[in-house]
């Protein structure tokens, strides 16, 4: 039995700058994840899974629950003074550590504190993402914009966790993906899912398919083709879609399936985040042997320009995004 702080003391070594302040970090988010997790399997019994009355920089009213994630994670980071910035969908700005012990922190981190939160409600499983650059800017000082608009390619890790029916925590330094499960009775994160990689075939396709007129020609031509009767393959897929990203992940990860949320009429950009959203669970994508595309770029090679940069997420095994892809190019070229 390994637990997560015996795994991540012990992948240190692999990790060019292993000065053991990623390994604290990541035990830190695990702390906090442990805290929101507790939080999250008692949201049915006290008053906390209302409207907290105020709402994001995107128009969303946040719960309760986004916002005690919200701070639960940026505490145990200030705590830990390992990340001198932090960007974070619950906040419309950058949120900078002020005290001089963060400031010497050597780490950026992008999340999304509490992802699909308005299916708390519902009991549906909800995740927390995150992603984690070192900072460009001198140390010693504020983080910087600069430190947070990184292409995803410079992650130095990534990962969630899943509040499901167990919970959770899924992450990269970028030597393969692993998975850790909670066990409650002891409050230890241990190894459960080591090495995670998707199936060769996968059969599964997610997406909101209510959305279908406002699709472009390629998405639509696409799903006819997942839908398709294909005598000898493993066509028609089956259509699984929670409208949870990490819960969708995770389970096309272990079962073989791909993820869309494309760019639409109304929203040319789709809905997900680049930031908190795309460039970790694409970097796990990928360290899993899948793929995250734009439908015709690569996710992580996206410079970003702003916090909260929306952008059309294809994501899954291998095969599938790059047959997406061949329907967006055909039906629907960019200009
Ligand atoms: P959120 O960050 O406000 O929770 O929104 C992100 C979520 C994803 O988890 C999910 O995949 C998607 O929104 C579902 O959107 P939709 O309801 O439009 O299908
Ligand atoms: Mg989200």
């Amino acid at each position: 039995m390994k637990t997560l702080v015996e795994f991540i003391s012990e992948k240190q070594a692999d990790f060019p700058y292993a000065s053991g302040e990623l390994t604290r970090l990541l035990n830190d988010i695990g702390i906090a994840a442990k805290i929101v997790n507790r939080e999250i399997k008692i949201a049915g019994l006290v008053d906390i899974t209302g409207y907290f009355g105020q709402q994001n920089i995107q128009g969303e009213e946040q719960k309760k629950l986004d916002v005690f994630a919200n701070k639960a994670f940026l505490s145990a980071m200030r705590h830990g003074g390992m990340v001198c910035a932090v960007a974070s969908e619950e906040n419309d700005e950058m949120y900078s550590y002020e005290n001089a012990f963060s400031q010497k922190g050597k780490y950026v981190v992008a999340m999304d504190p509490l992802d699909g939160s308005s299916n708390i409600e519902v009991n549906v499983p909800i995740g927390t993402i995150f992603s984690i650059y070192r900072r460009i800017s001198p140390s010693g000082g504020p983080g910087t914009m600069e430190d947070l608009l990184q292409p995803g390619v410079n992650q130095v890790a990534a990962g969630y966790v899943i509040y499901g029916s167990s919970t959770m925590l899924v992450y990269s330094t970028g030597n393969g993906v692993n998975g850790f499960t909670l066990d409650p009775s002891v409050g230890i994160f241990i190894l459960s899912h080591p090495d995670m990689t998707f199936p060769e075939e996968g059969s599964i396709y997610s997406i909101n398919e209510a959305n279908y007129i406002y699709f472009q020609e390629g998405v639509k031509k696409y799903i006819k083709y997942c839908q398709m009767d294909d005598p000898g393959t493993n066509r028609p897929y089956t259509t699984r879609y929670i409208g949870s990203l990490v819960s969708d992940f995770h389970r096309n990860l272990i079962r073989g399936g791909i993820y869309i949320y494309p760019g639409t009429s109304k929203n040319p950009n789709g809905k997900l985040r680049l930031l908190y959203e795309c460039n970790p669970i694409g970097f796990l994508a990928e360290q899993a042997g899948g793929k995250a595309s734009t439908g015709f770029r690569r996710i992580l090679e996206i410079t970003p320009e702003s916090l909260h940069q929306r952008v059309p997420f294809f994501v899954g095994s291998a095969e599938m995004v790059e047959k997406a892809e061949e329907f967006m190019k055909q039906y629907s070229p960019e200009d």
